[in-house]
């Protein structure tokens, strides 16, 4: 194995509303997190309500690709009613603990540590006038503790939470409100950690407004209009971040750095017909067309074309579309933990497949929740996106979700991590030294145990440290290190090459 680059950014990712807990401390206000219920595999979670007016409660459900329904009235917030279990809640305590966990992290050798500032937390209603101290100065203390051992942030300023006062006041992302709202609070935490922040993503998973509407922009309408829409104002608000950061670094000499954040992951046709051909093409460029825009800077001619078959019509204010192709992205991170394979053919498609015309691949395994391992996503993934767009990139996450075991000595033996991790940091080599992409970091996901996004389960376990709590928030919170940790602090300090 042939060394990473010397300034090579290793380490892990995180994000408030799955590790972050004091949800309704220090001034924070309630995000859409908040009201979202725990679940199981297959088995979705819930979104309460309440109709004021009637005191009328109740849920939708929140489904892969599948829209949710809210009757008229109904403002979403978690109910105290004691039938729901809120994961973010509880989540891991990073709130109480990020002292500590920051030194595990520093013990690993983590150059990087990319976790998100919860909106809320900053603005609690979304649209308030001014910022709430007692947040800036809570991340404020995180990032000083980070300094203290080098290790560098990557700051996501929106990873699944909106403000419910957006959602429930404005509609969410569709209303172009949010574009203003999102401006001041990035520019308020781009002034307020210069100098201890450098890098941001702006929303996580982009592409997440096509899939999850409620957990990528607090759609309620999740129609194709709204989510359109909602893309469009998420565009415009990230290019506006992107201005700002600019404009900061002329006038201060500071180098900050605003990329995107795409869900991304290798498609395979399951067989060689041309329809199935198609249906890849077709399936790329439903997540591409993001990055299309946010990285290259306009709207590509199949989206437009798409749209106009739908009858959707976008509202777009003058100078915006000039702004999204002045202001694109600095970089371009992605998560990416497998690939898909698709098949329009009548097949056994196995078990555990989110999107429709999904398939397991017989070359790959999976793990309990069908998410497929597969030792050349990370190459192929980085070969389209460097190809594509000619920015530095940044996997900002790569994991694999397991029950470990905690054994009664205290220890964790995640071989099947160890194995995962090895085959996609080669992969990574592979993709710097014999493609000669130019990738900034890899931060892999869920470092210190956390709540899954997908299931609310704590079962569904990343990290390299184990964290006692359970599906329904008991537990001590002790942290325990796995067998992950040695492993992973050994990699890095041999700068990648030793991966045995
Ligand atoms: C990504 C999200 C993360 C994270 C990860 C793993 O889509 O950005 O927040 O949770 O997926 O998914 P899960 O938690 O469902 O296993």
């Amino acid at each position: 194995m042939k060394e990473f680059p010397k300034d090579f950014l290793w380490g892990g990712a995180t994000a408030a509303n799955q590790y972050e807990v004091g949800w309704n401390l220090g001034g924070k206000g309630p995000s859409t997190s908040d009201a979202m219920t725990n679940a199981a595999h297959m088995v979705p979670r819930k979104v309460t309500w309440m109709i004021p007016e009637t005191g009328e409660t109740g849920y939708a459900e929140m489904a892969f690709t599948v829209d949710m329904v809210f009757p008229e009235g109904a403002k979403v917030m978690p109910l105290d009613t004691g039938e729901y279990y809120y994961p973010s809640h509880k989540a891991t305590d990073f709130y109480g603990h990020y002292k500590e966990d920051i030194a595990l992290m520093a013990e690993m050798g983590f150059k990087t540590f990319r976790m998100s500032i919860n909106w809320a937390r900053i603005y609690p209603n979304g649209d308030d006038l001014e910022p709430n101290e007692e947040g800036l100065q809570f991340y404020e203390n995180v990032f000083k503790e980070c300094k203290k051992y080098g290790i560098e942030p990557l700051v996501t300023l929106s990873h699944y939470e909106t403000p419910l006062g957006l959602v429930n006041n404005y509609g969410g992302f569709k209303n172009r409100a949010c574009i203003g709202f999102f401006e001041r609070y990035a520019k308020t935490c781009i002034e307020r950690f210069a100098g201890l922040v450098k890098y941001y993503l702006t929303f996580n998973e982009i592409n997440a407004m096509d899939m999850m509407p409620y957990m990528g922009g607090g759609l309620m309408d999740q129609s194709e209009q709204a989510k359109a829409q909602g893309a469009h104002n998420q565009f415009v608000a990230s290019s506006l971040a992107v201005k700002a950061a600019h404009e900061y670094n002329e006038k201060n000499g500071t180098d900050i750095m605003i990329g995107m954040m795409l869900a991304y992951q290798p498609m395979y046709t399951y067989t060689c017909s041309p329809e199935d051909q198609i249906l890849v093409m077709e399936s790329q460029q439903r997540t591409l067309f993001f990055s299309d825009v946010q990285a290259g800077g306009y709207y590509p001619e199949y989206k437009l074309k798409e749209y106009e078959r739908k009858g959707i019509e976008l509202e777009i204010a003058d100078g915006e579309l000039e702004l999204l192709a002045k202001y694109p992205v600095d970089f371009v991170s992605f998560s990416c933990y497998g690939s898909s394979t698709l098949t329009k053919q009548n097949v056994d498609r196995g078990f555990g497949n989110m999107f429709a015309d999904q398939v397991q691949n017989p070359y790959l395994s999976a793990n309990a929740w069908g998410w497929a391992t597969d030792p050349a996503c990370l190459r192929l993934a980085c070969q389209t996106l460097y190809t594509r767009y000619r920015k530095p990139l940044w996997i900002v996450e790569n994991g694999i979700g397991w029950s470990d075991v905690l054994e009664a000595d205290g220890t964790v033996h995640d071989d099947y991590r160890i194995d995962y991790l090895r085959q996609n940091i080669k992969s990574m080599n592979d993709a710097i030294n014999i493609d000669g992409v130019p990738l900034m970091g890899y931060t892999m996901w869920g470092c210190i145990d956390l709540v899954s996004a997908g299931t609310g389960e704590m079962k569904k376990r990343y990290g390299f440290v184990y964290v006692d709590m359970d599906d329904l928030g008991n537990g001590t919170l002790k942290r325990y290190k796995k067998d992950s940790f040695y492993w992973y602090k050994k990699m890095i300090a041999s700068q990648g090459t030793d991966l045995d």
